[in-house]
């Protein structure tokens, strides 16, 4: 007998015709000698059945691996996408190897982590740092860039009483909003500008020639006053979360 399911089958195919070469002689012989023998009945049926057991076997092996072709697809796409994210977040890692990272929960069951560098403040999905400065208003988004961040951009009340109570009254802050010309103001993350989600100070802005806008407390509270973007002082950057 064959070593290899495929060699089987070849030897039983091959069987196969010998017998039913054999057959066809016997048969050819019977019509010239109609005494002769009857051929093996039973012997080609064990046969017939044994080809049709080696083709329901060579199915069922396609089949098989056909099952472990996909199953090797799936689980290559799987790894793939799992070494990409791992790529990225070594990217990430990478960019921010100058600090270390302050990890959360979000949910006590939840698998995803969300991250602020160390001495930023975490917010909603976003994370701040407010000790940067004394320096110009481009100067300073220049500083927050090259921490992966841009100077806040603050677009509810929620985000402003979230800075406002951990900034110092006594200081002055650039956020990230700029007069383009002509009063146009501009966002440094090119989100809209929406006039009902802003909180000028009573009076402000006040004065073309004053373009960069800073936060500050003054006896009416909290807000925003535009000034000339070559001040010196402090300002608030602003990153997304990490989440890992
Ligand atoms: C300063 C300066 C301005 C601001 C006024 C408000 C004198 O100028 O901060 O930007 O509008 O004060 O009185
Ligand atoms: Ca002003």
């Amino acid at each position: 007998m064959a070593y290899t399911l495929r060699g089987q089958v070849l030897n039983t195919f091959s069987e196969n015709i010998y017998i039913n070469k054999n057959l066809r002689n016997k048969l050819d012989s019977t019509d010239m000698d109609a005494d002769s023998p009857p051929a093996p009945q039973k012997k080609t049926r064990t046969h017939e059945s044994c080809h049709r057991f080696s083709k329901l076997l060579l199915i069922s092996f396609i089949i098989f691996l056909l099952l472990l072709k996909m199953l090797f697809s799936v689980a290559l796409i799987t790894l793939s996408k799992k070494y990409s994210q791992l790529l990225d977040e070594k990217e990430i890692i990478k960019e921010l190897n100058y600090a270390e990272l302050v990890c959360r929960k979000q949910h006590l069951l939840s698998k995803v982590w969300s991250c602020c560098p160390k001495d930023w403040k975490p917010f909603s999905s976003h994370c701040y740092f407010t000790a940067t400065g004394p320096a110009s208003w481009r100067e300073s988004e220049e500083k927050c860039s090259s921490m992966g961040a841009h100077l806040m951009v603050i677009h509810s009340q929620e985000e402003e009483d979230f800075i406002t109570k951990i900034l110092d009254p006594k200081a002055v802050y650039y956020i990230g909003l700029l007069d383009a010309g002509h009063r146009q103001w501009r966002w440094v993350d090119q989100t809209p500008y929406n006039e009902s989600a802003t909180f000028w100070h009573p009076g402000e802005p006040n004065s073309d020639i004053e373009q960069c806008v800073i936060i500050n407390h003054r006896y009416s509270g909290w807000g925003w006053n535009d000034i000339p973007c070559s001040a010196k002082e402090k300002s608030v950057c602003q990153m997304k979360k990490i989440y890992l």
